[in-house]
């Protein structure tokens, strides 16, 4: 099948009522949860594609006329609570332009309601938490034209499906690549260097804080292994991405993988055959559970508030 999984623009509703600078860009990165079901949709065999409307600055109609024109069998949209009427948006006027697709939406916003995204008029099913169990699985009941009872998909008037199944090992996850990317439109304000690529070396939380939605989804605290780690940092430079934000819910959880990746990333060359420039970091970032052992250790690997990359 023909996958299209888009992270729509985001468009913010209340910009009158903010000081200019709030409503000001200061990153633009992909959406990583995307790229990571548009691998494994590949892996299935199928053509799966990726469509930054944020980054390339779509409308929903520009949406709408690109799914169409690419005649897709499925269209995923990724729905954060913050990009609800962008993302719904996109999914109508996909819906209108190509009516035989079937449309479903996966993210923050249906992983707190599934059941009520399922029964948006623009979805046919929606996906709670982590979906690279679910989405393999999903593509192949549309095949099928089935809807069988996945644990974490909801279908547009079915029962709440309750907690998604998720990959315990994450290396077993397939490295998103960055093919059809628009890699010069990344960048964070917190960078030096451009295109810029999110990455996470884990996934979960150990702690229970009440305020945070991380509980919610929470399936424990999982790392990637230091090898699967240096695996994607050296695809990603190889494909001339310089900098790289860390986006893990606990990044100072673990201190073997996070240390390790750190002290093999500055091994000098040969066993740098990359010559990664010097890793850096933001200082109040690096407060973890034990901050007084973490930080000194950290800054002693090389991790800086700021500082200049290395020479290449
Ligand atoms: C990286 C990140 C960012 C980055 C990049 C955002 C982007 N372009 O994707 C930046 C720094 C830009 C950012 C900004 C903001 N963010 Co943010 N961000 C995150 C963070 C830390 C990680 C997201 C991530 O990549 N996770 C790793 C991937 C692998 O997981 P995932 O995204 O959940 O994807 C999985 C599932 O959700 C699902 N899925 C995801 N998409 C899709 C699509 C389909 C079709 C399907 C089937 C499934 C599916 O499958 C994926 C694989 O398992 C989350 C916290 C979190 N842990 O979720 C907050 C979070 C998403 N952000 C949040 C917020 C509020 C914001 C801001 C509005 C903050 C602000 N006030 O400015 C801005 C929005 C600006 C913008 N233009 O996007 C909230 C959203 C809350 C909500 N209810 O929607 C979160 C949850 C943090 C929080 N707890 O408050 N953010
Ligand atoms: S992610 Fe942070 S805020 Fe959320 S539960 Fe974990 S430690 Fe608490």
């Amino acid at each position: 099948m023909r996958i299209l999984i888009v992270h729509p623009r985001l468009e913010l509703h209340f910009e009158a009522l903010m000081p200019g600078e709030v409503g000001e860009k200061w990153i633009q990165v992909p959406a990583l949860g995307c790229l990571y079901l548009r691998e494994v949709a590949r892996e299935e065999g199928h053509q799966a594609d990726y469509l930054d409307a944020d980054a390339l600055d779509l409308s929903a109609e520009q949406v709408g006329r690109h799914a169409a024109e690419g005649r897709y069998d499925v269209v995923g949209v990724q729905l954060n609570s913050y990009n609800l009427y962008a993302g719904v948006a996109a999914a109508r006027a996909v819906r209108a332009a190509l009516p035989e697709a079937v449309l479903c939406a996966g993210g923050v916003h249906p992983t707190i309601f599934p059941v009520e995204t399922a029964n948006l008029p623009e979805f046919d099913a929606a996906f709670a938490g982590e979906a690279e169990e679910n989405f393999p699985a999903f593509l192949r009941a549309v095949e099928n034209r089935d809807r069988p009872a996945i644990p974490g998909l909801a279908w547009k008037g079915g029962a709440d499906p309750g907690p998604a199944r998720v990959v315990n090992d994450i290396d077993r996850i397939p490295i998103p690549k960055t093919d059809g990317l628009p890699l010069h439109r990344y960048w964070s304000a917190l960078a030096r260097s451009r295109p810029v690529m999110p990455m996470v070396t884990s996934r979960g939380c150990p702690f229970q804080c009440t305020f945070c939605d991380r509980p919610l989804v929470d399936n424990g605290l999982r790392h990637r292994s230091i090898d699967n780690v240096i695996a994607e940092i050296e695809m990603r430079v190889g494909a001339g991405i310089r900098e790289f934000c860390f986006y893990d819910d606990t990044l100072t959880a673990n201190k073997k993988t996070r240390e390790g990746a750190v002290r093999r990333a500055r091994r000098p060359p040969p066993q740098n055959p990359l010559r990664l420039p010097q890793p850096r970091g933001h200082g109040r970032r690096l407060r973890g559970p034990r901050p007084r052992r973490l930080r000194p250790r950290l800054l002693r690997r090389g991790v800086r508030r700021s500082g200049r990359p290395a020479p290449h």
